[in-house]
């Protein structure tokens, strides 16, 4: 079904370079991963680092040395500390976070850090002047490059990390024979032990954290045409001399195992000799086939033209270049930014691995800032927008797995910190179950984040429709989060209300913060429609008793602006980064400018008051607050913000430092400028702003299984493709538009203000714009 976006010009390839090695891993790195391990390239002449992850290496836990007991006291339970806070607050009304953290916050032990694994260096002989230096990374390939003369040579490396191979290649060669001589040796941090061996041309390093003895390996392969492998004394290094080519392999594990609660499974030698093993008996063309395969298949299926052409600028020229009135350089940007974003979630987030952490799977330190954690206030969640809207269900299955194996620790908490049934969890977790509470007063209360959580499942079956993954993976979490709320809830005159609650990270403990009420409004809401399309007619009746009497937090206050908090508390001076009572225009969506323009108005309000600053993750939350506003414009103008602001210059987001969620984030803005889903319509083109008048997007999905690709020009709709991947009606936002069947049969019928028709399963329809 090709659209053809006649005259415009040549897609500009979707590239990152850079005309020299980097100097810093944060700011110039060129980050490649398959999900469970990660290599950020520096692509230096004489020395070649690669800092190697792998993302399961963390600190802490089971075991660490310096006690570990999931955040939640082993004994008595911390429900009176709980029930004083609510006493404190039915009298006084609210409290300060530092006395609500001094009753029930906790100093906790063990909660560990994300690890770095260690780093490759290949030191390379050569003498004389190097000239035509480039090192890039092709994200329509997922393959970096370095390459440049020296001595009458031209040198080229090439990087990928194979997700279906499951090992990291780096290949070196020349365009003149036995010019290459190398060494490579792996270098570990301190912080463990390390035994090397070697065997022909593999070494081993095998050791254990000293903090809780998690055990770890990785495996480095080396094989050489015209040459061969050796290694020095000590078994640390392999070298070739005079070789044509050398081809790298790298893989890693540890006995980490995502199970409470012991977090320990087998020894990682087998396995990863076996991945090894079969990677080295490989030829580089079919190790490569593989990956192109399997990376292509997923990041092929969105292209982005906004009108953009590749300017001859390196990425981080092209970004100080931004915003100067070069319109089709500004393109690229924004263009490669959107697809960076794709890129870095199917890099960082495949099934059989932990989700992509607060670094995505990138870390250089083994104390990174917030621990490289999952932080579940907004960040874990923002990392997962993109995915389904951007067509990329494949790397979800992580943050589920993680998810689910939070329920046994979580049921712990939410007995023992609420006297609750159900399970639940707080600010944030490690890879060991944390589901308890910190003793930062400004964060640490968040009983309302699995709930949260909860959204990305019930979203997971609005987007494909699989009604298996509905019964057996989202329901029975959900149930469990629900049920949690129904025993936590608290009941004051008529009303259910959270108590204490918390709006992040900022304000005073009170009762019934918007977020607090709009999250477990929507818990419900979702619920109990998961409910009724499976027939537990009981639960969802229980539901609908409750959501009766909850409180939605959907207040419009003095000023104008929609409340953050029950009484009218709101600072119109505050720019607060966190944002978190717009929950319902997004991510939820019970505010929409065609269902409930009152509070839709009072959205904008609220976000005129904050401005379009903030952190990375906060700017790129602003991208999608003012899409779903329909005002692409402004939701382009803070992407403007944020790519000036809070962008580095191999445009990782910036918190700062680097924190990935704003990348994720703004990706899911800009689809969302482009296509919405969640107001139980299709709608196109929702927030095209002016700089956009042109352009095409293709491979979007919306919910109810819709994969749409969209033309436009003079800033309207020239035409759109759906594919209906289930049958069903479908309604567009918009009437008179003109639906035609793939036998060019007209079907669209006209009403509410949408243009409805019946999709069946497979078909393709096209979509007209209404007649003049
Ligand atoms: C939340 C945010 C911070 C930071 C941290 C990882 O606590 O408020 O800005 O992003 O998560």
């Amino acid at each position: 079904m090709a659209l053809s976006c006649g005259g415009q010009s040549a897609l500009a390839a979707p590239t990152l370079w850079f005309n020299s090695p980097a100097n810093s891993w944060e700011q110039e790195g060129i980050p490649i991963g398959n999900g469970a391990m990660g290599a950020v390239i520096f692509g230096g002449i004489e020395q070649e680092v690669l800092q190697l992850n792998e993302k399961t290496l963390w600190e802490g836990g089971p075991g660490s040395k310096q006690g570990y007991d999931f955040g939640v006291p082993p004994e008595g339970d911390q429900v009176a500390a709980l029930k004083q806070v609510q006493a404190t607050l039915a009298q006084q009304g609210s409290m300060t976070p530092e006395a609500a953290a001094e009753l029930m916050g906790r100093d906790i032990k063990g909660y560990g850090n994300y690890q770095n694994f260690a780093q490759l260096l290949i030191d390379i002989d050569g003498a004389g002047a190097v000239s035509d230096y480039r090192r890039e990374l092709d994200l329509t390939r997922g393959i970096a490059s370095v390459s440049y003369r020296r001595g009458g040579v031209r040198y080229t490396r090439e990087y990928f990390y194979s997700y279906p191979d499951r090992v990291l290649v780096v290949h070196l060669s020349a365009d003149k024979t036995a010019a290459i001589n190398a060494s490579v040796a792996l270098h570990i941090p301190e912080n463990r032990s390390a035994t090397f061996s070697r065997k022909a041309g593999l070494l081993t390093v095998t050791g254990a954290l000293k903090d809780n003895g998690l055990i770890y390996e990785g495996q480095l392969a080396m094989r050489a045409k015209g040459a061969k492998v050796t290694s020095d004394k000590n078994n640390h290094s392999l070298k070739v001399a005079q070789a044509d080519s050398v081809t790298l392999l790298f893989s890693a594990a540890t006995n980490y195992r995502q199970q409470y609660p012991h977090y320990r499974g087998d020894h990682p030698h087998r396995a990863l000799s076996q991945t090894v093993s079969a990677a080295h008996a490989k030829p580089l063309t079919q190790l490569r086939d593989a990956h192109l395969q399997d990376y292509q298949q997923l990041f092929g299926r969105v292209s982005l033209d906004i009108g953009q052409t590749q300017p001859n600028l390196a990425t981080p020229q092209l970004l100080a270049h931004y915003g100067q009135g070069d319109a089709t350089a500004d393109r690229a940007l924004e263009a490669l930014y959107f697809q960076f974003g794709r890129y870095l979630l199917i890099s960082s987030s495949r099934a059989g691995s932990l989700p992509a952490n607060l670094q995505g799977v990138w870390n250089h330190s083994n104390t990174p800032p917030w621990n490289a954690d999952y932080h579940v206030n907004i960040n874990l969640q923002m990392n997962y927008w993109p995915a389904l809207l951007t067509n990329l269900a494949e790397t979800t299955p992580p943050l589920y797995e993680f998810v689910d194996s939070l329920v046994e620790p979580g049921r712990v908490s939410a007995k023992k910190l609420l006297g609750a049934s159900g399970w639940t969890l707080f600010l944030n977790t490690n890879i060991y179950g944390f589901t308890g509470v910190i003793a930062w007063p400004t964060a640490f209360w968040q009983p309302e984040s699995a709930a949260w959580l909860m959204q990305h499942y019930y979203e997971h079956y609005l987007f494909t429709g699989d009604q298996a993954f509905l019964a057996q993976r989202a329901y029975p979490i959900m149930q469990e989060a629900a049920q949690f709320w129904l025993d936590a809830l608290v009941q004051q005159g008529d009303a259910l209300v959270v108590s204490p609650s918390y709006s992040p990270e900022h304000g005073a403990f009170t009762v019934a913060a918007a977020m607090s009420q709009q999250i477990v409004t929507e818990l419900f809401s979702n619920t109990r429609e998961a409910a009724l399309t499976l027939g537990d007619t009981d639960f969802a009746a229980t539901l609908q008793t409750a959501l009766a009497k909850l409180e939605p937090g959907l207040k419009i206050g003095a000023w104008g602006q929609l409340q953050e908090w029950r009484e009218d508390l709101d600072d119109q001076t505050s720019q607060h980064r966190h944002v978190s009572h717009l929950y319902g225009l997004h991510p939820g969506r019970v505010i929409t400018p065609r269902q409930t323009p009152q509070l839709a108005n009072a959205a904008k309000v609220t976000l005129n008051a904050r401005g379009d600053g903030g952190t990375g993750w906060s700017q790129a939350w602003k991208i999608n607050f003012w899409a779903r506003l329909l005002d692409g414009n402004r939701a382009h103008k803070v992407l403007r913000e944020q790519l000036n602001r809070s962008t580095l210059a191999n445009l990782w987001s910036s918190h700062p430092p680097f924190q990935i969620d704003g990348n994720f984030g703004a990706t899911a803005g800009i689809a969302e400028m482009l296509l919405q889903s969640h107001d139980l319509q299709l709608h196109l083109l929702p927030a095209l702003p002016s700089a956009w008048p042109k352009g095409k997007v293709t491979g979007l999905k919306a919910r109810g299984n819709v994969t749409v690709d969209i033309l436009w020009s003079d800033g309207a709709l020239t035409e759109a493709q759906l594919l209906a991947g289930q049958a069903g009606q479908l309604k567009l936002a918009g009437v008179g538009l003109r639906v035609h069947n793939s036998k060019g049969q007209r079907i669209d019928q006209h009403r509410d203000g949408s243009t409805v028709f019946a999709a069946r399963a497979g078909q393709r329809y096209r979509v007209l714009p209404a007649q003049p």
